[in-house]
């Protein structure tokens, strides 16, 4: 008899083991951040509620009814103390959409709110949206711009594929009532659109990915930097590369900025992503660089090869070989938060400090484009040391 009701009480009985257990740091293999034992979010963390039927009549074999894929490329902010992710969840049936999860330590915890975020379409309402980059602008509001895919219109009848991708803005104060506006207008497809913090003389700015077409980047050079007039009348009128991609390097098909930057003494630090083309297919891995303080969109510095690529259980999922990343926060102790996707499936968390990462960016050495420019970086590096650990073993014996 309660036979159904005692299913679905275990349902959540480990559901909730799942919730709150203990997330544990790995030993850091590198000195820059430390990854951490298990995945913050999956799928199966999304609310039961969400994808049972919890009615006995309608569902006598209690079975999931919406089926959710995956929990992935999440913006993050911290609000009112707590570690908050907007989180592209994706559905059985391929829709994106975002929902807030909640933690109290930025770590493990974390709980979906009870319903997913909800706002308005636009006259021309799109088929899918993800990736969301929250921004709290100096201006008061706190911005989302996502990426917004609708079919192509031009495309021919039996493409069923070819598809626009756009930025889409949302704003709100309070996280919970979203206020959508109009999409960015730009004369070419963007994604990976993320808003810088603060005002640029006087100007809202803008870090772009213009790109050829839905897939390829091509003509678009790289991350892209525009000011805009009005964030409600959002119009890309000039825009000028400020991140390239370059011929044989971990970014040599697309590149696009991670969450919106942050502020140090020393300039802004950059998260992003580069992808390479191998015979497995496209490799997401994650970079750092850093741009000028009072002109941001100016390069101060850039460490050569990868920050973080996919490794172990991460190398695998929906789309293998990716990881991606557009939410972080900086706490207060300056440590900071790193929440990346591996595999266009599972949401992760890294540790590092602000000053850890600034001195990977300022001090790591520069790309030199070719082998035999790495193997002189490699000599430089070598031949100190010899000298350091010669010193060192002879002090002992002193
Ligand atoms: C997918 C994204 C992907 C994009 C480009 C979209 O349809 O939802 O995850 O990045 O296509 O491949
Ligand atoms: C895209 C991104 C992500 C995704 C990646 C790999 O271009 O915008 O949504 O993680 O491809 O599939």
């Amino acid at each position: 008899m309660n036979n159904f009701f005692d299913k679905m009480n275990r349902l959540f009985q480990e559901q909730e083991v799942l919730l709150t257990r203990k997330n544990v740091p790995l030993p850091s293999t590198n000195g820059i951040y430390r990854r951490y034992q298990y995945p913050v979010l999956t799928a199966e963390h999304t609310p039961l509620f969400w994808r049972y039927d919890f009615n006995k009549e309608t569902n006598p074999y209690l079975m999931e009814r919406i089926g959710m894929n995956a929990t992935l490329n999440s913006g993050a902010i911290k609000w009112e103390n707590k570690y908050l992710l907007m989180v592209r969840v994706e559905g059985a049936n391929r829709k994106s959409f975002f929902a807030i999860a909640e933690s109290p330590n930025g770590i493990d915890n974390f709980r979906f709110w009870d319903y997913p975020v909800s706002f308005a379409e636009t006259d021309d309402p799109e088929t899918n949206v993800y990736d969301m980059r929250l921004t709290a602008h100096e201006d008061g509001w706190i911005y989302g711009i996502f990426c917004a895919e609708r079919k192509d219109p031009a495309a021919n009848k039996g493409d069923l594929s070819s598809a626009t991708a756009t930025a889409g803005i949302v704003r709100t104060k309070d996280l919970k009532n979203w206020e959508r506006l109009p999409d960015l207008q730009s004369s070419s497809q963007q994604r990976n659109v993320v808003l810088h913090p603060e005002f640029v003389k006087g100007k809202y700015a803008l870090y772009t990915r213009p790109q050829d077409n839905f897939i390829e980047a091509g003509n678009g050079g790289g991350i892209g930097w525009s000011l805009i007039e009005d964030m409600t009348q959002a119009v890309v009128t000039e825009e000028k590369i400020i991140n390239s991609r370059y011929y044989h390097t971990i970014k040599e098909v697309k590149n696009g900025e991670g969450p919106q930057p942050l502020k140090t003494p020393e300039g802004w630090l950059h998260l992003a992503h580069g992808v390479r083309m191998c015979a497995a297919g496209l490799r997401y891995v994650l970079y750092l660089y850093m741009t000028d303080l009072q002109d941001p969109s100016r390069l101060i510095a850039e460490p050569a090869g990868y920050f973080m690529a996919p490794q172990g259980e991460e190398r695998v999922g929906d789309v293998s070989n990716v990881l991606f990343s557009n939410g972080w926060i900086a706490d207060n102790d300056s440590t900071v938060y790193i929440y990346y996707a591996s595999s266009d499936t599972r949401m992760h968390v890294a540790t590092s400090t602000l000053d850890r990462l600034v001195d990977y960016c300022l001090h790591s050495p520069a790309e030199k484009y070719t082998s035999s420019g790495s193997v002189e970086t490699l000599y430089r590096q070598i031949a100190q040391n010899k000298e350091i650990i010669k010193e060192y073993r002879s002090s002992l014996y002193r």
